[in-house]
């Protein structure tokens, strides 16, 4: 393509700009940050106003201060349960206050009221090709319910900027109520050949979902109630949450946010990751012939990885700088219900691998595992292996954490976001005026 190797030719110059800019003149002084931060995605500078989590690279991850052993042990479970209930943090999230059983389970019935999902948005559903990825379904799924936005519909009426938070309120509570149906007709299409199974109105939110994925056990509805509130969030800059929010500072309403924040999650350096780490794990099995490998095997395995120029999945993180809580959490469940699973088995391996050979590079930050180092080895156990869905489950989840934050964006009134951009030019022209000075 003439035109694609012309751009090719061209762009050598921008990258050699580019590369020496970072490599040499990082730490110039642009005012309250650096060049380095200009060019390496933002990390380390303040500039987002998020109250529901707060994330400390050496501390973990706390909800309005709570941390996630805290949460464990301290947010309602359904009667007879042991691991929260979404619907608490939730509440909590939006509240800044612990919720007791009977606030949670008030908004479980709040999300049960207009959880019935338009007939439109499975029609559409169903004539996707089977092979779109879940992923790529849900997205869609969630923009075809923007016909029923109450938001775009009262802002197109002439409501106030300052009343636009109860439309938002309304909408989000709505869409979250959705939310599991339309993940299970999702993977039911898809993997269970369009078999559907109708909810459940005496479950709770996250109980109703295992039941209509197609998972009726007992300890599955526990792992969906830790997993669906593990995932919620951790603070405002990560991909989905700050997508959520820019796209949400345009007054676009729920349905248009959401959606752009679950393109986001899909990708291979965020969400995706969860079902990349299966994935690569299978592939392992496939390549040494059995499925428990030696220490040794999977080292060989990270190095090739690595030597192929390709992450290791479930490794590393933006801002964290050990272990994920979430991990933690993930980890004690496993060895609570399935220490003996073989794939459990080869995550522990992984953990008492991959930081060493990772530190060894000198390069990675974090050499830790993150959330989504673990949690397909849990699925897998209760027989949900179609790991192209794992992402649409994280979805589900992050839907909580992102959209009470976008509630209280619009009732804040908080601005368009428009961070100031600058050229390369003008990055060179300040190093050369650097360099002038002496
Ligand atoms: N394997 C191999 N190399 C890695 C790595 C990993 N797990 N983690 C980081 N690195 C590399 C980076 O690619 C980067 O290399 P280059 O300089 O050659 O580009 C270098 O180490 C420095 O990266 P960093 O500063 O430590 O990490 P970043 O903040 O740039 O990236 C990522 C954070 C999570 C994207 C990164 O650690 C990664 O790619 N991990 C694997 C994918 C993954 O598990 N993603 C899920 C993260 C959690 C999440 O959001 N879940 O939804």
């Amino acid at each position: 393509m003439e035109f694609k190797e012309r751009f090719a030719q061209r762009a050598v110059k921008m990258r050699s700009d580019y590369q020496e800019l970072k490599n040499v003149h990082s730490e110039v002084d642009l005012g309250n940050y650096n060049i380095g931060q200009v060019l390496g995605g933002m990390r380390g500078m303040i500039g987002l106003l998020y109250d529901t989590s707060a994330l400390d690279p050496e501390e973990g991850i706390r909800f309005r201060g709570y941390s996630i052993p805290e949460l464990r042990a301290k947010l309602p479970k359904v009667p007879g349960g042991t691991e929260p209930m979404p619907e608490g943090i939730f509440y909590l999230m939006l509240m800044d206050e612990l919720p007791t059983y009977e606030d949670a389970d008030m908004v479980t019935k709040a999300w049960r009221k207009d959880s019935e999902v338009p007939q439109h948005v499975f029609t559409m559903l169903d004539s996707l090709p089977l092979n779109t990825h879940p992923m790529a379904q849900f997205s869609m799924a969630i923009l075809a319910m923007q016909s029923d936005s109450i938001f775009a519909k009262k802002y197109n009426e002439g409501a106030s900027k300052a009343s636009l938070w109860e439309y938002m309120f309304e909408d989000v509570m709505i869409l979250i109520g959705r939310l599991p149906r339309i993940a299970a007709y999702i993977y039911r299409r898809t993997y269970k050949n369009n078999e559907h199974i109708a909810p459940k109105n005496d479950l709770d939110w996250a109980g109703n979902f295992a039941h209509m994925l197609g998972y009726e056990q007992d300890e599955f509805k526990k792992l969906m109630r830790l997993y669906l509130t593990i995932h919620v969030d951790h603070e405002g800059g990560n991909v989905s949450a700050h997508t959520t929010r820019l796209v949400g500072s345009a007054l676009s309403d729920a349905y248009l946010s959401f959606s752009a924040a679950m393109n986001g999650l899909a990708g291979p350096l965020h969400g995706l990751a969860n079902q990349e780490v299966i994935r690569w794990i299978f592939d392992l099995q496939k390549e040494i012939g059995k499925s428990l490998p030696t220490k040794e095997e999977i080292e060989k395995y990270i190095r090739k990885t690595l030597a192929e120029g390709r992450v290791v999945p479930g490794y590393g993180h933006a801002v964290l700088r050990k272990t994920d809580p979430r991990f933690t959490a993930q980890h004690e469940f496993a060895m609570k219900y399935m220490p003996n699973d073989e794939i459990v088995q080869i995550v522990s391996m992984l953990y008492e691998v991959v930081p060493g050979i990772l530190n060894e590079t000198g390069k990675v930050k974090n050499p830790w595992p993150n959330v989504d180092a673990h949690s397909g080895a849990l699925l897998v156990h209760y027989g949900l292996v179609e790991y192209d869905f794992y992402t649409v489950l994280f979805g589900v989840s992050r839907a909580l954490g992102v959209l009470s934050s976008l509630i209280i964006d619009r009732y804040l009134g908080l601005p368009l976001e428009r961070p100031k951009s600058v050229t390369t030019k003008f990055l060179l022209e300040k190093v050369g005026a650097l360099q002038k000075q002496g």
